[in-house]
């Protein structure tokens, strides 16, 4: 409990040790300010530490889910594989935190209870259930955008006295699956990482599908030394071209609209793009995301896919997704559909009721009863907001965050919400966030927050807020353009139609990283145009 006995006086306290937060630690104390990271978990990670389960697997590729910040520590680095598994990453960043000293600022096992801005003294009074309160001038919350669990409440789980497992909190010893009887709910990016895993030692696993995916075959492989020595070579001109593309990505979109070319030009070029292997699928063509034609061209090769690779007809049309490709987050496979021709693995398409109810021994669908020793929850998470919308933050006024944000996220370009000054979000919604390759997007939030603290430092600002009326432009421009592309007519987790109750806006900025940059350098060169600045 807190005490509010011994308050540490700090610049900036931040909270979350995950790559956000690690770099932004960094970046302050170059600066010569005082900083610490706060986080509930043991160790440093972020979502990393916690999603630990059998098979988990970052979709982009291992050379460019790093840190450029640092010339030495991007050549010394050695990846293993195209796509990094998650033991690799967390020993990645470990690295990271001991080769920059980083950890004697890092309180771990130590959870935010309330974050509290004063206007008198114009600082942040962050609690914890730890020995020690913090008040510091800025509060900067790198919480991660697919943190928070969700964990839907059915009916009757408290009953179930079988082990009981989340995706996103996966145990740190090993969950033996051998000889058991397994039910896996969710088969989003989550579920088709751990599925094919637990097949391998289940006696027998039940997938409880609500939506089918489209899965991408990942091509995953060993890194051999050419081809990291090649890309280290040239590391920083394959990562300024990525910085021209829209998400930051390294794959090249082809020029061509899908609709420009044959039936058999369009197959050729979307096998190549599969064979590629990850999201290259949808960089086949220049419009896969944007046009409906192109879309469903991309679609129905997907499909023809799964009807390869599953002989079974029922279970393949089980298996094969309706809605626009793209629209949720493709998901990157290794052998997920090769999977449901195991004898071992039934599919089980939940029907408008979903899941009906637990009982002691089973779950229980509208149609049947399964009796299952485990239960894996791969249901995903309360992304974007989830992970501020759970601590008690109060900006000016007392006014709690979650007011200001009960009809969705409000903020100005992801950075700031009005109400809240001296408080930045890395990667909040507003910007373009998840819908790019997250590493190079926290380095571009990270250096934007340490430059504007710089400005206020020498100009003797006091405090930052975002301008209400920037703030509301800004959610009018993101809402015009999200409302027109196809990623807002279906369901997904980026508007929040995953969380029941949850409000439906489309969280991510998608006008593109190239604008979104251009647009923060031009706000910071005008003197932090859109945000008030006092004192
Ligand atoms: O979560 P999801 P995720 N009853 O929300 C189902 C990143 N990530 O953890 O689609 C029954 O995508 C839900 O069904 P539906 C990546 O950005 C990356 O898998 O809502 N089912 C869906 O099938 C990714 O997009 C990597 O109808 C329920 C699943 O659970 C994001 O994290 C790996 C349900 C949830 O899928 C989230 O992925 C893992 C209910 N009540 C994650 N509630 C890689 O880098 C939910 N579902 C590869």
């Amino acid at each position: 409990m807190s005490k509010y006995q011994n308050i540490t006086s700090l610049d900036a306290l931040i909270v979350g040790a995950g790559f956000g937060g690690i770099y932004m630690l960094h970046k302050l104390r170059g600066m010569g300010l005082s900083a610490k990271i706060v986080d509930v978990a043991s160790g440093v990670g972020g979502t990393w530490f916690w999603n630990r389960y059998p098979g988990a697997r970052c979709d982009v590729e291992s050379m460019f889910y790093s840190y450029s910040f640092d010339k030495d520590l991007e050549q010394e680095w050695e990846w293993t594989e195209r796509y990094p598994a998650q033991p690799e990453i967390l020993k990645y960043i470990n690295h990271v935190a001991d080769r920059f000293d980083l950890r004697t600022d890092i309180r771990l096992e130590t959870r935010v209870t309330s974050a509290v801005y004063n206007e008198t003294d114009a600082r942040w009074l962050v609690t914890t259930d730890g020995d020690d309160d913090f008040s510091a001038r800025f509060c900067i919350m790198a919480t991660g955008c697919l943190s928070a669990a969700n964990t839907p409440e059915f009916e009757g789980l408290n009953d179930f006295n079988g082990r009981v497992f989340h995706t996103g909190k996966w145990p740190h010893s090993e969950v033996d699956f051998s000889g058991r009887h397994v039910g896996v709910i969710g088969t989003g990016s989550s579920g088709v990482q751990i599925i094919p895993e637990i097949a391998k030692r289940a006696a027998h696993l039940t997938v409880f599908q609500r939506t089918p995916s489209y899965v991408a075959e990942a091509f995953n492989r060993p890194l051999d030394a050419a081809d990291q020595t090649e890309t280290k070579a040239n590391y920083a001109e394959i990562r300024a071209d990525a910085k021209k593309t829209f998400g930051g990505f390294t794959n090249v979109a082809n020029a061509q609209s899908a609709m420009d070319v044959s039936e058999e030009e369009c197959r050729t070029a979307l096998e190549e793009g599969w064979k590629a292997g990850g999201n290259s699928l949808m960089a086949s063509f220049n419009d896969i995301a944007d046009n409906k034609g192109s879309n469903l061209r991309a679609q129905e090769f997907v499909r023809k896919k799964i009807r390869q690779a599953v002989p079974d007809a029922e279970t393949a049309e089980k298996l094969s997704p309706e809605h626009l490709i793209g629209c949720k987050r493709l998901c990157l496979g290794t052998n997920y559909y090769d999977t449901y021709n195991r004898d071992n693995v039934t599919l089980v398409s939940l029907g408008e009721k979903g899941v009906e109810r637990f009982t002691s021994t089973s779950l229980v669908t509208e149609d049947a009863e399964f009796e299952i020793d485990d239960l894996v929850m791969a249901t995903g998470f309360d992304a974007m907001t989830g992970a501020l919308s759970r601590i008690p933050i109060y900006g000016r006024n007392n006014i709690p965050l979650n007011k200001a944000w009960d009809a969705g996220p409000r903020t100005y370009l992801g950075l700031m919400t009005h109400g809240f000054p001296n408080f930045f979000t890395i990667t909040g919604p507003g910007s373009p966030s998840v819908l790019t390759n997250m590493l190079p997007t926290i380095e571009q939030h990270v250096e934007w927050i340490a430059d504007c603290i710089d400005y206020l430092q020498k100009k003797k600002i006091t405090e930052i807020e975002a301008d209400l009326q920037a703030q509301d432009d800004w959610v009018a421009h993101g809402n015009a353009i999200a409302s027109k592309t196809l990623r807002y007519s279906c369901s997904s987790w980026y508007l929040g139609a995953n969380v029941p109750g949850k409000p439906r806006i489309f969280m991510p900025y998608i006008g593109g990283m190239p604008a979104y940059r251009e647009k923060c350098e031009a706000v910071s060169a005008a003197g932090y145009e859109g945000f008030n600045l006092n004192g």
